[in-house]
């Protein structure tokens, strides 16, 4: 493979396609288990969590690849469709390279109809993507973070971010997290069944087949 196509190939992968890497990379797993982000959680879910995923979501220099208005529950067969996601930012994110945005407020709205987008270059699984009025998307915050900082976002809030139009690459990993109350009724936008993992407390409801914490 010459190294421009490998170069791309990586990319490719890189994009979206870096799901669950906790389970073989161990800064992975340090950063989803961390006592610092666990301690926000809890203060947002309870002192029961399981670790739901890992998601990386890099984008390079590409005025196509975008990720439309969406809230993460929608397609995640979640019950009751509570999740938490902590937004890491592996590189500097701003507008500029496409920092993630969210409709303040919209996670009150509970779990919304979503459609598929017209436009392509839809980063998401399925082309998912939730109308949102003009006025609505006016009052979009941009979630400017430094590498190395984090936002934290509730699994209702619509969220989504704009193209790349830089030459700075802009990765995060998104780390998702629920309670153990929480139940999969049905499989995720892949069809298929979530790992988690109990990262801190205890599961008293037993409604996941939990994977073992993958490093000590
Ligand atoms: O990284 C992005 O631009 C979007 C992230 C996202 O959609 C998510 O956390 O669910």
């Amino acid at each position: 493979m010459s190294s421009t196509r490998s170069k791309n190939a990586g990319r490719a992968t890189c994009r979206i396609g870096l799901l669950d890497r906790h389970f073989q990379e161990t800064f992975i797993w340090e950063i989803a288990s961390h006592p610092t982000i666990l301690g926000y959680i809890e203060s947002l879910i309870g002192e029961d969590i399981l670790l739901l995923a890992t998601h990386f979501f890099c984008k390079y220099r590409d005025e196509t690849k975008f990720v439309a208005w969406h809230q993460d529950v929608t397609y995640w067969g979640l019950e009751p469709p509570e999740a938490t996601t902590v937004w890491f930012a592996v590189d500097d994110s701003d507008v500029e390279n496409g920092c993630m945005r969210g409709i303040p407020s919209s996670h009150r709205n509970g779990v919304m109809q979503h459609g598929k987008s017209n436009a392509a270059g839809n980063l998401l699984s399925i082309n998912q993507e939730v109308g949102i009025s003009a006025d609505e998307e006016r009052t979009a915050v941009d979630l400017e973070l430094k590498s190395g900082q984090a936002s934290i976002h509730h699994g209702q809030l619509v969220h989504g971010s704009l193209p790349n139009r830089t030459d700075r690459r802009r990765c995060g990993l998104t780390i998702r997290y629920v309670a153990p109350n929480v139940r999969q009724a049905d499989g995720n936008s892949l069809g298929k069944r979530w790992s988690p993992v109990l990262v801190r407390g205890e599961d008293p409801y037993g409604n996941f087949e939990l994977e073992p914490r993958p490093f000590s």
